[in-house]
C-alpha cells in the first residue's frame, strides 16, 4: 500500500474518530443543581401581575426565530425529504445521533448579523423577539458548560450565536425572548430517548437531565441580560414529565428573573378554569405559566380575560426550522392574521427560519418590509390596542381600539362606500391614519354611525379609518342567526348515517356537528336554508373546521328568482366570517364546488337585523 494511501486512511480514521467526538452524548457538568428545598410559591398580585404582562400586552407582534442544525438540511436528507416540521427532520427520517451530529463541524453562520436582524425587525412593528436556545435536537446556540460536545462552541467557528441578538435587542429596545425544548433527542438522560440516538448509554436518569436543564436556564438567565419571555416546548410527554416537574420549572425560572414572562407549555397542568374551545397545540383546555400559545391559528372569538398569542410560520404548512422545498404565507395573509389577532386581543408571534448561513430568506425579508411600510402609516391601530369592544362588524374588517379611539380596519370597503360603525355613540371626528388632517363625514342612523369613505382606498389590503367617539362606545347588538333551525334542504345526504350527518347539523348553531353530502365520490354539494320570509342579511358564518375539505365555494341569495352570488372563496376553515351588503331574500344556498373528499360542513348560518 502506497504511504499516501496509507496516509489517507489514517486521515480519514482520524476524521472519524474526531467526528464522533464531537458528537457524543452531552457529558454533565457538576454545576448548578436545581433547588432541592422547593421554592416559595410564586405570589404576585393582580397589579403586579398586569404590570409584568403589561410590555407583552402592548406589544402585539413578536418574531420567533428556528434556527440550528437543521436549517442547514432545510427538509432534505440524503434522498429523503419533508415538507412539514423541518426542524424536525431528525425524528421524522430517524437520522441517527451519529449521523446528524457532523452538521456541528460544518453549520458556518458566516452571515448572520444580529443588528441587521434587529433593526429589519424594529422596523416592521416587532416589539420582542424569541430565538431558539436548543430546539428538539437538543444542540445550543449559546457556549454552554453543562456540555462540552453538543454546542456552539463544536462549530468551525463557534461564535456565541444568542450574545449577539440579545445585545441588539437590548439596544434597540425589543425585548429578548428565548424559546427552550425541554424534550432532547440528543441527550443521554431524556427518559424517551429516540432509538435512532445511537450514542446514548446507560439508563435516562431524570434527576441528572433536570440538573442539565437548571443548569443550563442558569445560564441564559444570568449571561443574557433581561430576557421577557421563555417559551417553554416539548413537554406534552406526561409519562415523562409531569405537571409537577412543570411546576418546578416554573418556579425555578421564575427565581431567576421574576420579570420574566412564560408560555403555557412548561408541562404545568394548574386545576385553573378550562377554556371552553380547544386549540391546537396549546394544550387546550388549561393553561400554566402567563399566557395561551394557539399555534397556527387565532381563537375565533378570542380568549376574553385570557393573555394569547398565537404563534404562525411564514413558511407552509407548518415549517419553523428554513425548509428550501415549499413555499411562504403572503403578506396579505400575515398582516390580515395580525390584524385579526390584535382584534381579538392577542399577539402574533410570526416565525422565521434563518437559512444556516444566517440570513433572513428574501420572502421572509420582502414581507418585513411591507410590514415596515404599513406599519409606518399605521403602527398606533396596532401597538398599545385592545381588543374591538364590537362582537361583530357589517363590513369586511376588524377593529382595535385606544382610550379615545376606534381604529377600523377596513379590508373591503362596502360599495356603497360608506363603512357602518354598529355603535349609538356620537363621533367627534373621523379620519383615515393615512390622511389624518382630512376629517370624513359621519352621519348617525339607525344602525349607526356611517362613515363616508372616499373613493380609493389608501391600501389594498388593510385601510385604517379612525373614529373618535364622544364618550364611551356604546356598541349595538349583534345581528342575530336568522337560519338557526330554519328549513334545510341539501345535494344529498350519506346513505346509512344520515342521523350522524344529517342535514339539520349545518343550521343547529352547534360548530361539532356536521353534514356530509352524499357519497364517498362526491366531491361537490350543496345545502340550502328556506328563512322562511324575506330577510335582510348582511352576513353568513361558515364553518368546516372538522375536515377542511372545502376548495371552492359560493354562497348565493336568490333574488328576483336569480341566484346572486354574495361570496366566493376557496378554504372555509374555523367560524370564516364574510360581510356583504345587505340582501333581501328568503332562500340562500351554500355552494361546495371542489372538495378534497366527499363535502363536509359544520355550519352555515345567515345573519341580519
Ligand atoms: O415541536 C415544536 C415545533 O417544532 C415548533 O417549535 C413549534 C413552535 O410553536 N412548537 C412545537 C410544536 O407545537
Amino acid at each position: 500500500m502506497g504511504s499516501t494511501t496509507l496516509l489517507k486512511r489514517v486521515s480519514s480514521a482520524l476524521l472519524g474518530i474526531f467526528l464522533s467526538m464531537g458528537s457524543a452524548s452531552p457529558s454533565i457538568a457538576a454545576e448548578a443543581k436545581p433547588p432541592t428545598t422547593s421554592l416559595p410559591a410564586f405570589q404576585e398580585t393582580k397589579a403586579e401581575r398586569d404590570a409584568r404582562m403589561q410590555w407583552f400586552r402592548d406589544a402585539k407582534f413578536g418574531m420567533f426565530i428556528h434556527w440550528g442544525l437543521y436549517s442547514q438540511l432545510a427538509g432534505e436528507w440524503q434522498d429523503k425529504t419533508v415538507t412539514g416540521g423541518a426542524e424536525w427532520i431528525q425524528e421524522y427520517l430517524k437520522i441517527p445521533s451519529s449521523q446528524y451530529s457532523p452538521l456541528a463541524r460544518t453549520w458556518k453562520p458566516s452571515k448572520y448579523n444580529a443588528r441587521e436582524w434587529v433593526r429589519l425587525m424594529k422596523a416592521a412593528g416587532i416589539k420582542y423577539v424569541c430565538i431558539t436556545t436548543k430546539h428538539h435536537d437538543g444542540f445550543c446556540l449559546w457556549p454552554t458548560k453543562m456540555n462540552d460536545d453538543w454546542n456552539i462552541t463544536i462549530t468551525p467557528e463557534g461564535q456565541d450565536l444568542l450574545k449577539p441578538l440579545a445585545d441588539a435587542c437590548h439596544e434597540e429596545g425589543l425585548q429578548f425572548c428565548i424559546y427552550h425544548s425541554v424534550m432532547d433527542w440528543h441527550h443521554q438522560d431524556w427518559p424517551n430517548r429516540p432509538a435512532y440516538n445511537d450514542y446514548a448509554k446507560g439508563k435516562p436518569d431524570i434527576e441528572r437531565f433536570r440538573t442539565y436543564l437548571y443548569g443550563q436556564l442558569k445560564e441564559l438567565f444570568t449571561n443574557y441580560g433581561p430576557i421577557g419571555m421563555v417559551w417553554f416546548d416539548g413537554t406534552w410527554d406526561r409519562k415523562i414529565w409531569t405537571s409537577d416537574d412543570g411546576k418546578a420549572l416554573e418556579d425555578y425560572t421564575r427565581s431567576l428573573q421574576p420579570s420574566v414572562i412564560l408560555d403555557n407549555r412548561s408541562g404545568y397542568l394548574p386545576p385553573q378554569r378550562k377554556l371552553d374551545i380547544a386549540i391546537a397545540n396549546a394544550y387546550g383546555y388549561v393553561f400554566a405559566g402567563d399566557y395561551i400559545s394557539p399555534e397556527g391559528e387565532v381563537p375565533s372569538t378570542g380568549l376574553p380575560g385570557i393573555d394569547w398569542e398565537t404563534c404562525q410560520t411564514m413558511q407552509l404548512p407548518n415549517n419553523w426550522g428554513y425548509n428550501r422545498l415549499v413555499g411562504f404565507r403572503t403578506f396579505h395573509d400575515l398582516l390580515r392574521q395580525l390584524i385579526d389577532v390584535t382584534s381579538k386581543g392577542g399577539n402574533m408571534l410570526l416565525n422565521i427560519g434563518p437559512s444556516a448561513e444566517g440570513e433572513i430568506l428574501p420572502q421572509a425579508r420582502q414581507s418585513l418590509a411591507k410590514f415596515a411600510t404599513w406599519m409606518q402609516v399605521n403602527s398606533e391601530a396596532i401597538h398599545g390596542t385592545t381588543a374591538s369592544p364590537f362582537g361583530w362588524l357589517p363590513f369586511d374588517g376588524r377593529c382595535t381600539q385606544k382610550p379615545g379611539k376606534l381604529f377600523l380596519h377596513v379590508f373591503k370597503a362596502p360599495t356603497n362606500g360608506r363603512l357602518l360603525v354598529p355603535m349609538t355613540s356620537t363621533v367627534k371626528r373621523a379620519y383615515l391614519l393615512a390622511a389624518p388632517d382630512k376629517d370624513l363625514t359621519v352621519t348617525a342612523t339607525a344602525k349607526g354611525m356611517l362613515v363616508a369613505l372616499p373613493a380609493s382606498a389608501p391600501d389594498s389590503i388593510a385601510s385604517v379609518v379612525v373614529v373618535e367617539p364622544s364618550g364611551s362606545v356604546v356598541a349595538m347588538d349583534p345581528p342575530k342567526n336568522l337560519s338557526l333551525g330554519k328549513k334545510v334542504t341539501v345535494s344529498g345526504e350519506w346513505k346509512g348515517r344520515e342521523k350522524e350527518l344529517t342535514k339539520s347539523h349545518a343550521n343547529d348553531g352547534n360548530f361539532d356537528t356536521i353534514w356530509a353530502a352524499e357519497g364517498e365520490k362526491a366531491r361537490e354539494g350543496w345545502v340550502q336554508i328556506d328563512l322562511g320570509t324575506e330577510e335582510d342579511v348582511c352576513a353568513v358564518v361558515l364553518d368546516d373546521h372538522t375536515y377542511q375539505r372545502t376548495r371552492k365555494f359560493e354562497v348565493q341569495a336568490q333574488v328576483a328568482g336569480k341566484w346572486k352570488t354574495l361570496v366566493t372563496g376557496t378554504t372555509i376553515g374555523a367560524h370564516k366570517r364574510e360581510v356583504f351588503d345587505a340582501v333581501k331574500a328568503r332562500l340562500f344556498r351554500l355552494m361546495i364546488q371542489e372538495a378534497t373528499d366527499t363535502p363536509v360542513v359544520n355550519e352555515f348560518q345567515l345573519f341580519g337585523d
